[in-house]
């Protein structure tokens, strides 16, 4: 007797689906509840049917539709095994792979306002020149502002004509400060002097050398004063970079530790799956991703549907 195991949302669906994929002569065998709420089952197959030869015609479109969304080999090889392992076919192991991209991902907690704690919570955008830093944090801005709290800009983008402007047309219809900061006892004095904002978002010039001196030296400030988890870092990475230069920016900003990532541009390529992979193994959580420059609408939490949507349509829903 060949035993398969299928799984599904409870008892009933999985029981659906062992019998579309075995047939009705499928013995079911045991059922057990899975620790994510779902329910897989044995089934024993006494003439041991396999799946239809059409039926398992799907793991090879599994492969494809990976590798034209960017997937590494490995991780291809992977899904497709784990796949084959649930026993799931045809549209069922599009189902299965959804469910192990959405969460091969790691995500970063959301960022938490408090309403007891007396500083604002500080976020800095770091990256590389024109990845989107400035347009995130607006698109930050005016969700945060939305939801009723208080916003603080401040860029230590100080010298760039233009770079205030361009902030300056943000902040304005939000009622948000600006402030620019030209070193980082500057930056930290305008933290301090923020205390009736709920958030500071902390905008950067793009230029590793002088944004990772200004923040270590702010991440020093706050050390002395016991405020290290004062502020929260994001490396701001664009979907249409390669995996080289995504390296590149990690290495150069590493002394700032970011705690997270931002995919921005994700309406920009078809194969997104290389920034959420390299997300993943350079140990940066997703923070937010971003698909477009409309600052009301184009900024997500990188939620498990919404990964999965990228890993197998290569866009968001
Ligand atoms: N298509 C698309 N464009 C984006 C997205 N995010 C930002 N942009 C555009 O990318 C360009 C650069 O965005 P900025 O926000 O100025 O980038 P930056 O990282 O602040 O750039 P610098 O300050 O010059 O380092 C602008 O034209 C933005 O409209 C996105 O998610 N999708
Ligand atoms: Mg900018």
């Amino acid at each position: 007797m060949q035993i398969h195991r299928v799984r599904g949302r409870d008892l009933a669906d999985a029981l659906s689906r062992a019998r579309k994929l075995h047939g009705e002569s499928a013995l079911v065998l045991t059922h057990e509840r899975m620790p994510d709420g779902a329910t897989t089952v044995a089934v024993g197959l006494a003439s041991a049917k396999m799946p239809e030869k059409q039926d398992l015609a799907s793991l090879p479109d599994v492969e494809r539709v990976l590798r034209r969304t960017g997937c590494s080999d490995e991780l291809i090889a992977s899904t497709v095994e784990r796949v084959a392992g649930t026993g799931a076919r045809g549209a069922y192991a599009f189902d299965a792979a959804a469910r192990l991209l959405g969460e091969s991902v790691t995500i970063a907690p959301s960022p938490k306002l408090s309403k007891n704690v007396a500083r604002p919570l500080v976020l800095a955008f770091v990256g590389a020149a024109g990845v989107g830093k400035t347009t995130t944090l607006a698109k930050l801005a005016v969700r945060l502002t939305r939801a009723g709290r208080r916003v603080g800009l401040v860029t230590l983008d100080a010298q760039r004509p233009g770079a205030s402007a361009l902030l300056a047309s943000i902040a304005a219809p939000l009622q948000a400060s600006l402030d620019i900061a030209s070193n980082a006892s500057e930056l930290a004095r305008v933290i301090d002097r923020s205390r009736s904002r709920d958030a500071v978002l902390v905008d950067t010039s793009g230029a590793p050398a002088s944004d990772v001196l200004a923040l270590r030296e702010l991440a020093a400030v706050f050390e002395a004063e016991r405020r290290a988890d004062a502020m929260t870092t994001y490396l701001v990475l664009a979907a249409t970079a390669g995996r080289t230069a995504m390296g590149e920016m990690v290495h150069a900003f590493a002394d700032v530790r970011p705690r997270g990532a931002v995919i921005t541009k994700l309406d920009e390529t078809r194969a997104p799956a290389t920034a959420l992979e390299f997300s993943t193994r350079a140990q940066l959580p997703l923070a937010f991703l971003c698909d477009g420059r409309e600052l009301g609408a184009h900024l997500h939490r990188p939620e498990v549907e919404r990964i999965a949507d990228l890993f197998l349509r290569g866009r968001l829903a």
